[in-house]
C-alpha cells in the first residue's frame, strides 16, 4: 500500500510483505538522485558521490574513514579479512548473523575459525561479557589466538534486541585487556539508537570497526558501509578488491545511500512502533504468541506451537492469505515492519492472520 516513501515504478499489490526489510523498494527521492548522480571510476578514487557518502558515513558513527560495500555480508567479511590472520578465532554470538547465515564465509575467506558462545538471550544479559571472557583463548600451544569479537546489533536472531550501551562498553573493554579487536555488525545500529534514544556513536564508539546497512530499515536499494580506522579502511579497500568488490561507477549506487542517511533514518520509530502493534494484534487476535520483552526494534518473533503447525507450514499458509513472514526454526516465524508496511496494513496483517490462525 502507498505511503510518503513509496517506490514511484512499484504498483503496490495486495500482498503485506513482512519477509525483511532488505524489500525496501527505493523512495522517489532516491531514483531521482540516481538519475543525476554524479559518477567516475572508484577504483581509481574519481567518483565524487561515492567519496561524498563514504565520507559522510564515516562521520555520522564516529570514525576517521569509511568503505561503501555491497552488502552486509561483504562489510562484515572484508572486516574479518583485515582484522585477523589465518589461523586466528574469532568470537561470535551463537546466534550471529556472521555465523548463521553467511555460508561459512570467515573459514573459506579468511582461513579463520568462529568460536560461538551462549552470551545470553534478552530482554538482559545478551553478550553477557563473563561468558565472552570464557571463550578468550590463554597462550597454550594447542590454541589458536583469539584476534577479533563480533558483536550484532541489534540482535536479529534474538528479535532485533538491542544491546545497551553499557554492555558494548564492558565487552570493549574486555576485549582491550587481552588486545583483541571489536567488531560491530550493526547491520540496524541505527534501529539500536532510535529505539534507545542515543546517538548511534555511543554505540559505535565501543567498536574498532562498525558495519550497517544502507539497504535494509534505510531502504536504499544496494550497499553497506563499513568504517573504521583511516588505517583499517586503507586495508579494508585491498581486501574487498580481492573479493571482486572494486566497483566503477557505483556513485550511481552511493547516491541512493546518501538519500538514506538524509530521509530514512528519522522514521525508524515508526516501524518500531508498527512492530509492537503487530505482536500485540498478534497476542490479542490469533494463537501465534510473541515474548513481548524481545520486541524493541522492527522485527516480531511469534511462535506458532500453540496453533499446532510447524513454522514453514505456518508460513505457506499466511502466503495464501496475503502475508509473507519468513520461518526462523521450527517454531518460529520472524515478521519485519519497514517503510513500505504502513500501520494500517499491520491492522489488515492481523485480520488476515486471525482468519488463518485465530485464537
Ligand atoms: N539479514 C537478512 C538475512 O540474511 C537473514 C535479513 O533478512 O535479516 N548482519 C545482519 C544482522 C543481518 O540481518 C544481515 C541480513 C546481514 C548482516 C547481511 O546483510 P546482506 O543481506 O546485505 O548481506
Amino acid at each position: 500500500m502507498k505511503n510518503a516513501y513509496a517506490d514511484p515504478y512499484y504498483d503496490a499489490h495486495d500482498t503485506i510483505d513482512l519477509r525483511s526489510d532488505t524489500v525496501t523498494r527505493p523512495s522517489a527521492a532516491m531514483r531521482q538522485a540516481m538519475a543525476s548522480a554524479a559518477v567516475g571510476d572508484d577504483v581509481y578514487g574519481e567518483d565524487p558521490t561515492v567519496a561524498e557518502l563514504e565520507a559522510k558515513a564515516a562521520r555520522l558513527v564516529g570514525k576517521e574513514a569509511a568503505l561503501f560495500v555491497s552488502s552486509g555480508t561483504m562489510g562484515n567479511q572484508v572486516a574479518i579479512m583485515t582484522h585477523t590472520r589465518r589461523g586466528d578465532e574469532v568470537i561470535v554470538d551463537s546466534q550471529a548473523h556472521i555465523f548463521i547465515y553467511e555460508v561459512g564465509a570467515p573459514a573459506v575467506l579468511s582461513s579463520v575459525q568462529l568460536h560461538p558462545v551462549e552470551s545470553g538471550t534478552p530482554p538482559h544479559g545478551l553478550y553477557d561479557p563473563s561468558r565472552l571472557a570464557r571463550a578468550i583463548r590463554t597462550e597454550n600451544v594447542h590454541y589458536p589466538p583469539t584476534a577479533l569479537i563480533c558483536l550484532e546489533n541489534t540482535h536479529n536472531r534474538y528479535g532485533g534486541a538491542v544491546v545497551s550501551v553499557e554492555t558494548m562498553s564492558r565487552v570493549y573493554e574486555l576485549a582491550k585487556e587481552n588486545g583483541i579487536a571489536v567488531h560491530l555488525d550493526g547491520a540496524r545500529i541505527f534501529n539500536a539508537a532510535a529505539a534507545s534514544g542515543r546517538p548511534v556513536t555511543d554505540f559505535t564508539q565501543f567498536a574498532d570497526s562498525v558495519m550497517f546497512c544502507l539497504s535494509k530499515g534505510l531502504a536504499a536499494p544496494v550497499g553497506s558501509i563499513l568504517a573504521g580506522s583511516s588505517d583499517f579502511i586503507r586495508r579494508a579497500r585491498k581486501n574487498r578488491k580481492i573479493l571482486g568488490g572494486g566497483w566503477r561507477q557505483a556513485g550511481i549506487l552511493a547516491v541512493a545511500g546518501l538519500v538514506a542517511l538524509d530521509t530514512m533514518i528519522a522514521r525508524l520509530p515508526e516501524d518500531h512502533t508498527n512492530a509492537r502493534e503487530l505482536a500485540e494484534g498478534l497476542n490479542t487476535h490469533t494463537c501465534l504468541w510473541v515474548d513481548m520483552d524481545w520486541v524493541q526494534t522492527n522485527i516480531v518473533v511469534a511462535h506458532t506451537d500453540r496453533c499446532g503447525v510447524p513454522a514453514e507450514e505456518a508460513s505457506r499458509r499466511l502466503a495464501q492469505a496475503g502475508v509473507l513472514a519468513n520461518a526462523t526454526g521450527p517454531d518460529t516465524l520472524r515478521l519485519v515492519t519497514h517503510k513500505d508496511v504502513t500501520a494500517q496494513d499491520v491492522v489488515e496483517a492481523v485480520a488476515r492472520i486471525a482468519r488463518v490462525f485465530p485464537n
